[in-house]
């Protein structure tokens, strides 16, 4: 067992016990009444599930185990002479609750690039795919191929213990992040550089080496990706991506199984896929208003083009957040770090100043500021990254790290299988009528 392993352990049997004895105690209190709108409207608000792994504050957007991005940017260990934190990093705190040292990271790494192995038999089948598939297919057959190694549905077939469902969970998770970047390459230098594959390379750390494995071996990119596969992973865990994964792996389905449920649900537009909708929608914007940095006047009145055809302005709004997302100002402050003049990122910033009224005075968006996926298509573009259908797929390597700790925080809180009671509309004419009596 490797020492973090162990730790996690010894950290989750406190964690338990302190958990039966609050339930104990307060397990009939009542957290929030739920409302019969609340259960047509994607249960919105309804508190009913336990993620460790981060908290998403309405005004002011994520935090991870109580750090909030900027303070993730200060404090996480970095690559040497780089300034954005390893997404190693980010992982650790995830799992452990603490921020890590340089050396656990370094262990994380290296962990990751010796699991990072995968096996022909899952390139096979993205090659049986035909090579128009959209990626985001090509990589959830890909989980699916990679399932054949799992350890815990071997363990489980075996006749394991309850006791030990964490642990194989736990190295299920490892091996798979440890081989997604190469998977999601695999796709990439498959359907957009004609098959021409790049070995990974075992001594960069797992952003690095999944630049490298993309084609770009600049070190201003690999800062990307470490700042873009941290700020993507989690977002607690009520998201679609999150709340899949937890639901599936509640059934005891296995990590390969859970993740490929969550990358499912990251693959819709209103979620992951978002962020190919706004490159394109810009790069729409930029082409019928014949310039690549349009006026505030000629944006607005795209905007409102937009609304009038029915149509959502991608990469606004969002189901919880009521402020700018920090994981855009992130992308922003990247932004004019190493890239002020690119005409398409000027664009997405005149788009911050001019949507946010716009959609307020619509009267029903509740909110109008940008999300994650306002910014990344544009950043990724600068770098030559113009294959915006290939985004999600980037995603979806960044969110597996918030997901699969959590998933390890299941099973080693042996929480039950998941089922919420539902009802039917014929219930409810009769409940009404009940209660009007
Ligand atoms: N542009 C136009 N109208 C919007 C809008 C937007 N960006 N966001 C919300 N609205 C509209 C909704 O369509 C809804 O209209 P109707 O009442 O006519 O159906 C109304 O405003 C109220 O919606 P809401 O309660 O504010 O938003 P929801 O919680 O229902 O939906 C979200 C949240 C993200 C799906 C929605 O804001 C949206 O579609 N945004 C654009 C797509 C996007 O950027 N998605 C990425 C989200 C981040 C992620 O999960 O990855």
């Amino acid at each position: 067992m490797g020492y973090i392993k162990d730790q996690f352990k010894a950290k989750a049997d406190t964690q338990n016990q302190e958990i039966k004895s609050i339930l104990e105690k307060h397990g009939n209190r009542i957290l929030e009444q739920v409302t019969l709108a609340q259960a047509y409207q994607g249960m919105r608000g309804i508190t009913g599930l336990v993620t460790e792994t981060s908290l998403l504050d309405s005004n002011e957007g994520i935090r991870f185990r109580g750090f909030s991005i900027p303070e993730l940017r200060d404090k996480l260990p970095k690559a040497e002479g780089g300034k954005e934190p390893l997404p190693e990093g980010l992982f650790y705190l995830m799992l452990m609750g603490e921020i890590p040292s340089e050396a656990d990271v370094d262990h994380i790494s290296a962990t990751w690039a010796r699991r990072s192995h995968v096996p022909t038999h899952v390139f096979q089948v993205i090659e049986a795919l035909p090579v128009s598939t959209h990626p985001m297919t090509q990589f959830c057959a890909a989980i699916l191929a990679l399932q054949t190694e799992s350890k815990f549905a071997k363990a489980y077939e075996d006749g394991m213990s309850k006791k030990q469902y964490w642990e194989f969970v736990y190295e299920d998770s490892m091996t798979l992040i440890a081989r997604l970047p190469r998977v999601a390459a695999y796709i990439y230098r498959r359907k957009y550089k004609n098959g021409d594959h790049i070995q990974p390379d075992g001594m960069l750390d797992w952003s690095a080496n999944f630049a490298h494995m993309l084609g770009y071996d600049d070190f201003s990119f690999s800062e990307l990706m470490r700042l873009y596969l941290t700020i993507h992973a989690d977002h607690e865990g009520g998201n679609v991506s999150a709340h899949a994964t937890h639901l599936v792996g509640s059934a005891l389905s296995d990590p390969y199984f859970s993740f490929a449920a969550g990358m499912t649900g990251l693959a819709g537009p209103l979620h992951g896929l978002a962020n190919q909708e706004v490159i394109r929608w810009i790069e729409e914007l930029q082409e019928k208003l014949e310039t690549q940095e349009p006026s505030k006047e000629q944006l607005s009145e795209y905007i409102l083009q937009t609304l009038k055809e029915g149509k959502v302005v991608p990469g606004y709004g969002h189901a919880v957040l009521r402020k700018t997302d920090p994981r855009f100002t992130a992308q922003m402050e990247f932004a004019k770090t190493h890239c002020p003049n690119d005409p398409t990122i000027k664009t997405v910033w005149n788009v911050y100043e001019v949507a946010p009224p716009i959609l307020e005075n619509t009267g029903k968006i509740k909110n109008p500021w940008p999300n994650v996926d306002a910014h990344s298509g544009a950043l990724l573009k600068y770098y030559g990254l113009i294959e915006e259908d290939f985004y999600t797929v980037l995603f979806g390597v960044s969110r597996a790290l918030g997901v699969l700790a959590s998933l390890c925080w299941d099973r080693a809180l042996g929480l039950p299988i998941e089922r919420p009671k539902s009802i039917t509309t014929e219930w409810v004419k009769k409940f009404v009528a009940t209660s009007e009596n």
